[in-house]
């Protein structure tokens, strides 16, 4: 392996991180948490149709961007995307009544759990082919590169996503051009069922690659909100101010299996629960607590976010299927193939 690669490893911070900030990231990994556990207790009701993804565990990296970026910036996900979608603002009615099929959801109640979009909120889509969407959000950078309107698009996807071309593609059109994006690998350590290491040649699949495109290494720990919020800001201003775009690998882990129907059995024995101690939720809560901030702040938070979900998951479940007038309403553009005739 190359040993000239300068990696960066767990960012130092080199702003400081307001009071204000540090309650919105934990509100906001809360927020995440407590949605995405409704989402599976929506699942055993039989109230989810098809499959889902949760990313519950991985909530730091979706966190610390979703504060980072100012609201007109762009996110490009994949099918784990509920806590992506959620972090831009979109509404848990929007998300769980999405997932359930109803007309309340982002989607009419038409694209379920792995295409949650909300473009008022700069959600640009969840993407369920690997890999698909890196050169949809290079394409966006380049149009708000063209019109010179600063806005970043920042794109996560997971690790086995790096063993497709569209990864090293869009890597490298982006560097060519300079363009405003942030690619955000999300390294879980598995890809569907199969562990990343045993199908890549190097130990970081995206850090490693990234002087390939003539990028820094950057591998941050995905857990921590702070380190992730501070990565975010970082590169996210470079971006905005011409700079071009970054390559950032975030170590995480995901708490339940792949999707819904996975128990994740193929998992070494006690490995889920080394990564339980390091839960980004509990580790932001014990900061904060060290750092002075009242329990019963925090309590509030929680309680809040708890009374949020329910409000949702009770307009989600009142509101209905969407209906067969609207079966083909949004599903084809006007104007169809006109244009080339
Ligand atoms: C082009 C393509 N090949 C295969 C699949 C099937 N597939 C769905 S998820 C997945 C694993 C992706 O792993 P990773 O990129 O690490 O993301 P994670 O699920 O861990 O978030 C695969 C192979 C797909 N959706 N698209
Ligand atoms: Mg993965």
């Amino acid at each position: 392996m190359d040993t000239n690669v300068k990696r960066k490893k767990k960012e130092a911070p080199a702003i400081d991180i307001g009071q204000e900030t540090k309650l919105e990231l934990y509100r906001m990994q809360v927020d995440l948490r407590y949605c995405e556990k409704r989402a599976y207790d929506l699942f055993l009701q039989n109230l989810v149709k098809g499959t889902s993804h949760l990313s519950l565990g991985q909530e730091a990296i979706a966190a610390g961007f979703g504060v980072a970026m100012r609201p007109d910036d762009w996110t490009f996900c994949t099918y784990r995307g509920h806590a992506h979608t959620l972090a831009r603002g979109a509404s848990m009615s929007g998300v769980l009544g999405e997932l359930m099929g109803r007309q309340c959801g982002l989607l009419g109640g038409k694209g379920g759990s792995m295409h949650l979009t909300d473009v008022a909120k700069g959600a640009m889509g969840s993407y369920a082919i690997i890999g698909a969407h890196l050169p949809v959000a290079a394409g966006a950078a380049w149009s708000a590169q063209y019109r010179g309107t600063e806005q970043v698009a920042v794109c996560f996807f997971g690790d086995g996503t790096t063993n497709i071309g569209a990864f090293h593609e869009a890597l490298n059109f982006s560097a060519v051009w300079k363009l405003p994006v942030i690619f955000v690998c999300e390294n879980n350590l598995y890809m569907e069922y199969t562990p990343i290491h045993t199908v890549t040649a190097v130990k970081h699949p995206a850090a490693d690659r990234a002087s390939a495109y003539g990028l820094e290494s950057i591998v941050v720990d995905g857990n921590d909100a702070d380190a992730m919020y501070l990565t975010a800001m970082k590169y996210i201003e470079r971006a905005r101010k011409g700079g071009g775009p970054a390559l950032i690998e975030a170590m995480t882990y995901r708490h339940s299996g792949h999707s819904r129907a996975d128990p994740g059995k193929y998992r070494p024995e006690g490995e889920l629960d080394k990564w339980l101690e390091r839960d980004p939720l509990k580790m932001y809560r014990e900061r904060l607590l060290k750092q002075g901030i009242a329990g019963a702040t925090l309590d509030d938070i929680e309680a809040e976010s708890m009374r949020q979900v329910d409000a949702a998951t009770a307009t989600a479940k009142a509101s209905p299927p969407p209906s067969i007038d609207d079966i083909e309403k949004n599903v084809w553009a006007d104007g169809g193939s006109a244009w080339r005739n």
